[in-house]
């Protein structure tokens, strides 16, 4: 049995996510997760809410709360969110926890310890009017590369570029608008990338070969431009303080860590978080002087993640010099856009994943999103295409299988699964497209290819619908009872193994169908799928005889009402 740790980046606290986010990190990390409990492998998933930084505060003001009860109530809410998602996390945690702010403070410690801290004086934008240093999207202002007038001082909405704050152009606050700023010395603490640069190289080249084209590619890019030294502190009170060995540090009582400091060190803070609550042991996970030398370590994020995750936090893990356990596997997405376009709360443009659940239950979002996972290219969100897949894959293929067997059955078996008959070439036939399909799902699976993975279950699921249009149980019944026995039981075999099939990615229709015909939840794992397993022992599991009732409806279709209705609400077209 392997061990595998798995986490998806931290959703940022300042709002409700929309269906990008879910289809660039929580999703994927979740039916990976499912998949790796149906093979049996003792599997750990953490995520959390990313709590600290200028946008938090921003949020916390314009909602007219503290950030404190800002952030608490935001937790709160994407925690519920994650749950109607079906996003199955072990702990679901808050960078702000204290687990999480004491591994950062030990992580700076340990990486000062090692040379690889130091203070230095840096040039920050000044609000006068304020009364404060304004950090990263505290100004804004104009781009100095595209000229984008509204640029945030960490980065460029328009061209993407990250900036720093005192290279915008006509800089104003963004707490007051005020332009009545003015650049000004002050210390912060600096990461000596630079001094670490072989280190990590060599790290990234023992890995990359297992990671994905687009995750070596930004890793390589960032190495080959040449580390910088980069600055861990923040003019801000919301945030991890800045200590030393457990004392405030002289001249930083103002100053927190960098969000993007803490925030992945509250992986780890997560799962300590995880221990305390439920008695797991975190050390397990992440010590590989603890137990986790054993552990496969899978990381889940979108493209905009990769360097923070291949080159940022692995520095302060090196650096710290501890036997941590690092990352294995990374698996970055490209961008789910709405239309071609960006998804925009502002503008309406776009789903966001609480309206999502008023709409329809997670299943449907869950198959759409993860059969057009942003994989390997941009892919764009359109109604028109959601409504086809549902309507075609879920409506169709599976739930119009699952409904037609189990009511034939229920009418012409008595409601049980039939006794008689023994498979002949039908079944043989179906037998065989198993034994090439099975072990190319798991494949997928395994390697991470999440539309692959969804297009061979609906393979499958499309197989079964043409064995049961050679079966034809209802033609043979009017001459052979015995006949039609045969192709009712491995329909409805079939429909069980659908079910089993199905639950990396809709789980919840997976559970009714199993539920329904009885199957025990010992019986619903992967391990009959493995290379090498009896195949035709799939089509005989239900036992014969066993009295069954059929599942409610799978799934509805979408009418073309809905997305004129759904078009008019949230944009499209
Ligand atoms: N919170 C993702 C974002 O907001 C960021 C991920 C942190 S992962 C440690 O873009
Ligand atoms: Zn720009």
């Amino acid at each position: 049995m392997a061990r595998v740790l798995i986490t998806s980046a931290l959703p940022y606290i300042n709002g409700v996510k929309h269906l990008g986010n879910l289809a660039g990190s929580m999703l994927p990390a979740d039916v990976y997760a499912r998949f790796n409990r149906l093979m049996g492998h003792e599997t750990l998933f953490i995520c959390a809410t990313d709590e600290h930084g200028t946008p938090a505060e921003l949020a916390a003001a314009e909602a007219g709360q503290s950030v404190a009860d800002y952030c608490a109530e935001q937790h709160q809410i994407q925690a519920r969110i994650a749950e109607g998602f079906a996003l199955s996390f072990d702990w679901f945690g808050r960078s702000s926890s204290l687990a999480n702010r004491e591994l950062t403070q030990h992580f700076a410690d340990r990486l000062e310890d090692a040379g690889l801290i130091e203070e230095r004086t840096s040039r920050q934008v000044y609000s006068i009017d304020d009364n404060r240093f304004l950090p990263d999207r505290y100004v804004e202002g104009t781009c100095p590369h595209c000229g984008f007038e509204k640029a945030r001082g960490d980065q460029c909405d328009n061209c993407g570029r990250l900036l720093d704050p005192v290279d915008l152009i006509n800089p104003y606050s963004a707490v007051s608008g005020s332009r009545r700023v003015e650049i000004r010395d002050t210390q912060h603490l600096y990461l000596r990338q630079s001094e670490m640069q072989d280190r990590i190289r060599a790290w990234v080249d023992s890995r990359s070969a297992d990671w994905p084209q687009l995750t070596s590619s930004i890793a390589y890019k960032w190495l080959d431009e040449g580390l910088q030294d980069r600055s861990i502190t923040r003019d801000l009170s919301w945030g991890v303080p800045v200590t030393r060995k457990g004392a405030p540090r002289p001249g930083f009582e103002t100053k927190v860590f960098y969000v993007w400091f803490d925030a992945p060190v509250e992986y780890i803070g997560a799962t300590r978080e995880w221990s305390e609550a439920t008695g797991g042991d975190w050390r397990r996970w992440w010590r590989t002087d603890g137990g986790a030398d054993d552990v496969t370590y899978v990381e889940f994020m979108g493209k905009d993640n990769v360097a923070f995750h291949t080159v940022s936090f692995p520095a302060t893990i090196l650096g710290s010099g501890e036997p941590w356990k690092m990352v294995d596997k990374l698996k970055a997405f490209n961008w789910l856009t709405w239309y071609g376009g960006k998804f925009s709360t502002s503008n309406k443009r776009g789903v966001f994943m609480d309206a999502a659940l008023e709409l329809l239950p997670a299943d449907y979002w869950r198959w759409y999103l993860t059969a057009n996972a942003p994989e390997g290219s941009d892919s764009p969100f359109t109604w028109e295409a959601f409504q086809a897949s549902i309507n075609s894959d879920l409506a169709n293929v599976l739930g119009n299988f699952v409904n037609r067997i189990t009511k034939y059955a229920e009418s012409k078996f008595a409601g049980k699964v039939p006794v008689d008959g023994e498979a002949g070439e039908d079944e043989a036939w179906m037998v065989r497209e198993l034994e090439t399909r099975l072990p190319l799902l798991i494949a997928h699976y395994e390697a991470m290819e999440f539309r692959k993975a969804a297009a061979e279950t609906r393979a499958i699921w499309a197989a079964g619908n043409e064995y049961l249009t050679r079966a034809a149980p209802w033609v043979k019944y009017k001459t052979s009872v015995e006949a039609a026995a045969v192709g009712t039981r491995t329909g409805l075999n079939l429909a069980a193994l659908f079910g089993i099939l199905a639950q990396p990615i809709i789980p919840g229709a997976a559970r009714t169908i199993l539920d329904a015909l009885g199957v025990p939840e010992a019986n619903r794992s992967f391990a009959l799928m493995r290379p090498g397993q009896d195949h035709a022992g799939l089509l005989d599991v239900l036992p014969r005889g066993m009295s069954f009732s059929p599942p409610p409806v799978l799934f509805a279709k979408i009418e073309d009402a809905k997305v004129a209705e759904w078009t008019a609400r949230f944009g499209g077209g």
